[in-house]
């Protein structure tokens, strides 16, 4: 199916990068009307329409994973190549995240409701300076889903905080995200933090975030890179399942 809705038409118009372009067409094409309608309302920011339109959809029994990909996450992408093109600025990225959060609000309990005996309990935090928590939020909601038990630090996470939530809830597996280049060195500190007090042995370090790649989770020496909220949970049931 096309995309049907013309204002997304024009979005996809202002996107210079022909392959992030076609990554997300392909989503749309596949999208129902009403994820591209929940697409255009986060673009804009209306989050009273968000918040509607994504409960909407799930009395209509579309999949709590469906709206987040085809209507939340497709429409924060193109939010992002804006902000990053110019296109927009850090107040309409702001209102942008607002309308996700309203989504999400109703998202969340469903991908967190797996009723199941937790597998391992996992801490989360954003690292010291950085203040994005969309991803890491993301990434808490399906290893809750999939019966871990979470700690969630929150942002500007100092590497004392790490090591301390980790000693007080005896957690086995360490999760952190940065978004920005300026921050991303902040993991590798936390990681020789870790080594500094003989806790490294303890946990299992996974990291994650939009700038990172597997080259440079390898090089600070954590255990794991993951690119998105799938394989975060993938990742955390490998470390449960081999210490097993
Ligand atoms: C939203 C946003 C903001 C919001 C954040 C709101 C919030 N509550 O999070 C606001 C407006 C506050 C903001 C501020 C800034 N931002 Co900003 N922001 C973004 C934006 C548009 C989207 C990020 C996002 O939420 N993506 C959606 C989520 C779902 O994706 P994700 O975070 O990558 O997470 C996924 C994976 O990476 C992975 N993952 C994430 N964490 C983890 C952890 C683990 C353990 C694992 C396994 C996986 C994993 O799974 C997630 C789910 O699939 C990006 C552009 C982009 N496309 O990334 C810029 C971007 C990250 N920001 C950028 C910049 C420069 C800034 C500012 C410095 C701007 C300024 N001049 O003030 C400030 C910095 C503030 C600070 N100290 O942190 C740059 C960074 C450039 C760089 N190379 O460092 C980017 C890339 C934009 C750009 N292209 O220029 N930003």
């Amino acid at each position: 199916m096309p995309i049907t809705n013309q204002t997304l038409e024009n979005e996809l118009d202002n996107v210079a990068n022909s392959q992030e372009k076609a990554h997300i067409r392909k989503l749309w094409d596949n999208a129902d009307s009403l994820m591209q309608e929940i697409s255009v309302n986060l673009i804009q920011g209306n989050n009273i329409q968000v918040d509607e339109l994504t409960k909407q959809a799930l009395e209509n029994g579309f999949d709590a994973n469906t709206i987040l990909d085809q209507g939340l996450i497709a429409g924060m992408a193109i939010v992002g190549i804006k902000f990053r093109d110019n296109l927009i600025f850090v107040p309409e990225v702001l209102v942008a995240a607002r309308a996700m959060k309203a989504g999400m609000v109703h998202i969340e309990p469903i991908l967190s409701a797996s009723g199941i005996e937790p597998i391992g309990k996992v801490i989360m935090g954003t690292v010291k300076g950085d203040l994005h928590d969309i991803g890491k939020n993301l990434c808490i909601m399906m290893l809750r889903g999939a019966g871990f038990t979470v700690i969630d630090l929150g942002v500007d996470t100092s590497s004392e905080e790490f090591i301390e939530a980790v000693e007080e809830h005896n957690a086995e597996i360490l999760g952190m995200s940065a978004l920005l280049t300026t921050t991303m060195p902040n993991m590798g500190k936390t990681i020789s933090s870790f080594e500094e007090v003989e806790m490294r042995d303890l946990v299992k370090i996974m990291v994650g975030g939009a700038p990172l790649s597997q080259e440079f989770a390898d090089e600070m020496g954590a255990d794991g890179f993951g690119k998105d909220a799938i394989s975060c949970v993938d990742l955390a049931k490998q470390f449960v399942e081999n210490e097993n």
